[in-house]
């Protein structure tokens, strides 16, 4: 699912996570394009550009100019949007009657999933304790009863059978008594389902509501069906008063921008997804790791987290002194990198590094570090804080030292002689008031491993 849009902002936003400095010249390309990759999926336009402001607003904010990597900063911002607009942080458990049973009544357009959705549910109720009932109160389409009365018994659950041959409410208020009697406590209700909103079938369904009382009225979205299952929603919401929606056939090659939009435009939680046709294809709802999914890089955030934790602020604010101070030593270099080995293996990882993601993975394995921490490790402690002490002599002792070629050693100490340049660079622009005052992409930078 969500191949398509998933592969477009991954790519849009790796690049962005390699910038070391985030301003508008920089972001507001990269924003036109995940807009237009978000259009292209589908998504409503409102919905595209309410994202988009809150993640410029954000990203353009002092938190991101200060982090250690404002590229990546950028694109959790714009994780945490998609996520906002999925609905983080609300309530998708279903609600249940104070007093049982709880009626659930499912309703959308017609092939949404409505049917396959009630057994599903059942399912998922019955392996959760409860004691679900089924009721088919389609009396529209022939097959209808039977369908869920099928489905029903393949999944081991209980349905009410009847001939269809009275009214919607009336089968429901049987379907109800029913399960009174036999202690059952929700009663799932399949209704019919029309190819468009009309006052007939909003008829049926008020009626259904007005006479059940249902804990929930859940909407069956078919995600493939994008704008349509979105703006339906909003019809049967207004009509009906929707309590969440259960987004179907995410499992096909749905564009995403069914679910990137349905909450935002009803203000209704999406409660479930439907990933398949069998009965256990139902998954709970979790607006994170939708966004995640659709980012496809829980583990690019998963790694952010990592840095953060491995670079401690107040390890970086030691170093952010020394280099004002212009008294970074090759000690303190050995310190950042054996902090990126915290992180675990490198490979795979590197390119998602602000700055790195030029450089080929294999340049930069965890073994180019093993090998820059050795050297520096076979120094003595004077000889790293000056390294201009290095003499061809101390060179070829280091080199032994480190199990390195002489070659090696001065690569090291060239790339570090124009890491402190650099600094030094940024550091007076800082104070001249042309950079902001923090070092941003300073990590970034370090020239550690490169060949
Ligand atoms: N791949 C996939 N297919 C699904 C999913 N949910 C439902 N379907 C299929 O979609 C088709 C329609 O599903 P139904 O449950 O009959 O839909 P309905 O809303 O009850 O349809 P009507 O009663 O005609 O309005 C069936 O072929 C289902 O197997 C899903 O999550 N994934
Ligand atoms: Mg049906």
């Amino acid at each position: 699912m969500f191949d398509r849009l998933s592969e477009r902002l991954q790519g849009i936003l790796r690049k962005l996570g390699g910038q070391a400095r985030i301003n508008e010249t920089v972001l507001d390309p990269t924003l036109r394009e995940v807009r237009l990759a978000l259009l292209e999926a589908d998504v409503h336009v409102g919905v595209a550009q309410a994202l988009l402001a809150a993640v410029r607003e954000q990203a353009l904010g002092e938190e991101v100019l200060r982090s250690l990597s404002p590229g990546q900063q950028v694109v959790k911002i714009v994780r945490d949007e998609l996520a906002r607009v999925l609905g983080s942080g609300e309530r998708t458990e279903l609600r249940f009657a104070s007093r049982p049973p709880s009626v659930i009544l499912l309703v959308g357009l017609q092939g949404s999933g409505k049917t396959t959705t009630t057994a599903k549910l059942g399912l998922r109720l019955k392996s959760a304790g409860h004691y679900p009932f089924l009721v088919p109160a389609d009396v529209q389409r022939p097959a209808a009863i039977e369908q869920l009365v099928r489905v029903a018994r393949q999944a081991g659950l209980e349905v009410l059978e009847h001939d269809g041959s009275q009214r919607p409410l009336e089968v429901a208020r049987a379907g109800l008594d029913r399960a009174r009697k036999a202690g059952f406590d929700t009663v799932l209700v399949d209704t019919a389902g029309r190819l468009h909103v009309d006052d007939a079938l909003m008829q049926e369904l008020a009626e259904l509501k007005a006479g059940l009382e249902p804990s929930e009225i859940l909407f069956v979205a078919d995600a493939m069906t994008g704008q349509d299952a979105v703006r339906s929603a909003g019809e049967f919401h207004r009509a009906l008063g929707l309590t969440g929606v259960v987004l179907s056939k995410l499992d096909g090659d749905a564009r995403g921008g069914a679910a990137l939009s349905i909450r935002h435009v009803t203000g209704v939680p999406i409660k479930f997804v439907g990933v398949g046709e069998r009965p256990a294809d139902l998954e709970p709802f979790h607006a994170e790791r939708m966004a995640g999914r659709i980012l496809g890089m829980g583990d690019v955030l998963g790694l952010i987290e990592k840095a953060e934790q491995a670079l401690e602020a107040k390890d970086v604010a030691a170093l952010e002194r020394k280099i004002r101070k212009n008294e970074l030593s090759l000690e303190d270099f050995r310190d950042q990198l054996k902090s990126l080995r915290r992180m675990g293996p490198l490979s795979g990882i590197v390119a998602m590094l602000p700055g790195m993601s030029h450089v080929k993975e294999a340049d930069l394995d965890s073994q180019a570090i093993v090998r820059v921490v050795a050297i520096i490790d076979s120094m003595t402690p004077r000889e790293r804080r000056a390294p201009q002490l290095l003499d061809a002599r101390r060179k070829r002792r280091v080199a032994r030292g480190a199990g390195q070629s002489v070659q090696e050693i001065n690569r090291l100490l060239k790339q570090f002689a124009q890491m402190k340049r650099m600094m030094k660079t940024m550091e007076s622009l800082s104070r001249s008031g042309r950079g902001k005052g923090r070092f941003p992409g300073l990590r970034g930078r370090l020239p550690f491993g490169g060949r």
